[in-house]
């Protein structure tokens, strides 16, 4: 078989990469070791930028983010049992994120390809990228029994961060960065209305973080800052639910409406950064290249801005036959990615109890709190982190 660009993985990334390149002409097939379900059910982000949004519309399916996404003008910040809220959307001259979840994304995405007709191998295994310092890389994949081959003229790795693709570069030609916190997340999702229809939740407290969010206004996500070896089957609904309150202000509290959880799981916190994301004719983009806490609600955003230079870069190539823009895509993205890793390490740092914390640290993170939301110029950085900094912000 032979296509233009192969992608590995069909993650957000690959799936909308998938998208952008087949709407400009460029023939591309997607490889996937897992299954359309198993995907699916990965329970992951919540909060897309602007520019996600907007590449979602540009990808031709934005209909129902359009309908269904639930837009926020502000967050609230809870910390000494007081709730302040940021005005995000004042703050930066009226932009905006909007709650819509991973899944819902990924199912858009793969809707739309399927539609479209555009081939993706899933429970393809043994995938193996070939040649891809040469002119004519290939990927090799076993499926139904058979050793497939995928010629192709350049390689996508979206196989995210236990991937292939990274795996696969020589020793020494990639240079990693790595922060692992001190904890994990506990999430869950249940089919009760948001206790804050209108903004996502980030506590503080001495008992640790905390987070309200939502998938729609019947269906909410929250989460707890747990020890980073705790396991799942320690906590049981009511022990969700009764230390969620514990972390949040009084009258906050009282509006939370409990339910059945429809998943529970904990998700380890690291920040991660491979440089750099161009191998030949290979290229990394998303969870593949790098990893931020989801503090931020960056990680979803930076695989999309990542998948904003790679596809121009490669209609570039094709229409133009220029090489510029995949020349500096490792440059233009890992620009971007640093901004969003220091923004999500700072809110994690401000926001989590580390071991090391103490008393001190507890007042120090109120202080700053405290001054945060006081100060115009504070909230203003924050806000302009949050909603996405432009994509070419600073050049
Ligand atoms: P993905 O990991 O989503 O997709 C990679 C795909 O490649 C997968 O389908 C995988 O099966 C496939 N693959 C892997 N190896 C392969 C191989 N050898 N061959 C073929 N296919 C292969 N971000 C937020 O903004 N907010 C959050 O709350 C949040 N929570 C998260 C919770 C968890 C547990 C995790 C792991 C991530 C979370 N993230 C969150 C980040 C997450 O949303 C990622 O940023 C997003 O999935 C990135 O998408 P991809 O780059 O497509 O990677
Ligand atoms: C989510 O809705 O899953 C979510 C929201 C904000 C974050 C992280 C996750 O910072």
């Amino acid at each position: 078989m032979r296509t233009q660009v192969a992608i590995i993985g069909a993650g957000p990334s690959g799936l909308l990469l998938g998208q952008l390149l087949h709407k400009a002409g460029i023939a591309n097939v997607i490889i996937e070791r897992q299954s359309p379900d198993y995907v699916l059910g990965r329970i992951r982000a919540g909060i897309l930028e602007q520019t996600t949004v907007d590449m979602l519309h540009e990808a031709g399916m934005g209909e129902r983010v359009q309908a269904e996404g639930v837009v926020h003008h502000s967050i609230e910040l809870v910390f000494s049992g007081v709730r302040h809220a940021i005005d995000v959307h004042g703050l930066t001259g009226g932009k905006v994120v909007t709650a819509y979840g991973q899944t819902e994304v990924t199912r858009d995405l793969m809707d739309a390809r399927n539609a479209a007709g555009l081939t993706t191998v899933y429970e393809a295994s043994q995938v193996a990228v070939h040649d891809f310092d040469s002119n004519s890389p290939r990927v090799t994949y076993q499926k139904d029994g058979q050793t497939h081959t995928l010629d192709c003229d350049f390689i996508a790795g979206c196989d995210g961060f236990h991937g292939v693709c990274r795996a696969s570069v020589p020793e020494g030609a990639v240079t990693e960065y790595e922060k692992v916190y001190p904890f994990g997340w506990l999430g869950v999702l249940a089919d009760v209305p948001p206790v804050s229809p209108h903004s996502i939740v980030y506590g503080n407290s001495e008992r640790g973080f905390s987070l309200c969010s939502m998938r729609s206004l019947t269906r909410s996500r929250y989460y707890v800052q747990c020890p980073m070896d705790d396991k799942v089957e320690a906590w049981s609904d009511q022990r969700f639910w009764d230390e969620l309150r514990s972390r949040l202000d009084p009258a906050l509290a009282e509006r939370i409406v409990t339910g059945p959880t429809l998943e529970k799981s904990i998700a380890p916190l690291r920040s991660f950064v491979a440089e750099p994301m161009r191998f030949g004719r290979m290229f990394l983009a998303g969870d593949a290249a790098h990893i931020v806490p989801p503090t931020g609600a960056k990680g979803l955003n930076l695989a999309a801005s990542d998948v904003k230079y790679l596809s121009g870069a490669l209609i570039e190539f094709y229409a133009e036959k220029s090489a510029a823009g995949i020349d500096t895509y490792s440059q233009r993205a890992l620009a971007r990615i640093w901004k969003a890793e220091r923004f999500s390490w700072w809110l994690t740092s401000l926001m989590h109890k580390f071991p090391d914390t103490g008393a001190f640290g507890q007042r120090m993170q109120e202080a700053e709190l405290e001054y945060l939301v006081n100060s115009t110029a504070a909230s203003t950085v924050l806000a302009e982190n949050y909603v996405g900094l432009p994509l070419d912000w600073g050049h």
